[in-house]
């Protein structure tokens, strides 16, 4: 009740920000894009982990003026960067499921674009499998209008929902992103290779991309590598950064 309370007044006092993982292209090594992530600067308690106030904002709906925050500011950002001439990456937002399905999420993504300047390829929308499930028919409907202003969807937190695979080729998806939760034993589980090396063919065979998360060494990556993953992001390049921090990444892996 008390974080409840204290998130309403978060985004007006200014307590929220938004840190920024690279994503990097396993061929070229280059920083491709960045996984926009939502921090809280709480005034009492600190850094406040957004799974924990993630789901708070969710249930109290305030995650539809904090992700409408989010969306604008991860775009200005892109812009900006834009702007001061850094080579262009693609800037991926999340969405909760409230967003799609409580807003007019076509008419944000519209708005947002336009007040930004961003172009729309350089935005990614990333929705997790619950968000498809709810509702399949409505949301292939949004989801076709979201790809009609020519940004990008990606599938979030893959193969850890419910929903089946058939999904896969009826949405309009560009991005698969395998879950950290398979990533982490790679190279000790063999179930967890099989599954690894599962998505990544079926990525392949529906021509969507595929990304993994949560990479942290060497071994993990050349596994990766080894199978033709497209991108990773993870520990191994960097964990999320501020702003501030993100050109000098980018040059150096330009
Ligand atoms: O970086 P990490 O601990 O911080 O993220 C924890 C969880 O919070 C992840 O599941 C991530 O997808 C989620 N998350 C981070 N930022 C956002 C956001 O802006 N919107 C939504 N809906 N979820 C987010
Ligand atoms: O659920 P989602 O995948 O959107 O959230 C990403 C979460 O994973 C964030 O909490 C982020 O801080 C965390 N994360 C990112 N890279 C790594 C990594 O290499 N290892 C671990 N353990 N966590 C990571
Ligand atoms: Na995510
Ligand atoms: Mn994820």
């Amino acid at each position: 009740l008390r974080l409840e309370s204290d998130l309403r007044g978060a985004l007006a006092r200014g307590e929220l920000e938004l840190h920024y993982q690279p994503q990097v292209d396993l061929g070229s090594g280059e920083i491709v894009g960045f996984e926009s992530l939502l921090r809280w600067r709480h005034p009492e308690l600190g850094m406040v982990s957004p799974a924990c106030f993630i789901p708070i904002a969710e249930e109290s709906r305030l995650i539809l003026p904090i992700g409408a925050w989010v969306l604008e500011e991860a775009c200005r950002q892109n812009k900006a960067w834009l702007d001061a001439g850094m080579p262009p990456k693609v800037m991926a937002v999340n969405l909760s499921a409230i967003q799609f399905h409580g807003a007019d999420i076509v008419a944000l993504v519209r708005e947002v674009l336009e007040r930004t300047g961003l172009p729309a390829p350089w935005l990614e929308l990333e929705i997790t499998e619950s968000v498809i499930v709810e509702d399949p028919e409505r949301v292939v409907k949004l989801m076709e209008a979201l790809k009609a202003i020519g940004v990008g969807m990606s599938i979030d937190d893959f193969g850890t929902g419910y929903s089946s695979l058939s999904y896969l080729k009826r949405f309009p998806i560009d991005k698969i992103k395998i879950d950290r939760a398979f990533v982490r034993d790679l190279e000790t589980s063999a179930n967890d290779a099989a599954i690894v090396r599962m998505v990544i063919g079926i990525a392949a065979e529906l021509e969507h991309k595929v990304i993994a998360e949560g990479v942290e060494s060497e071994g993990q990556l050349a596994f990766l590598r080894s199978h033709r993953c497209d991108e990773y992001q993870g520990f191994y390049c960097s964990p999320a950064v501020p702003a501030a921090a993100i050109p000098a990444l980018v040059a150096a892996r330009q």
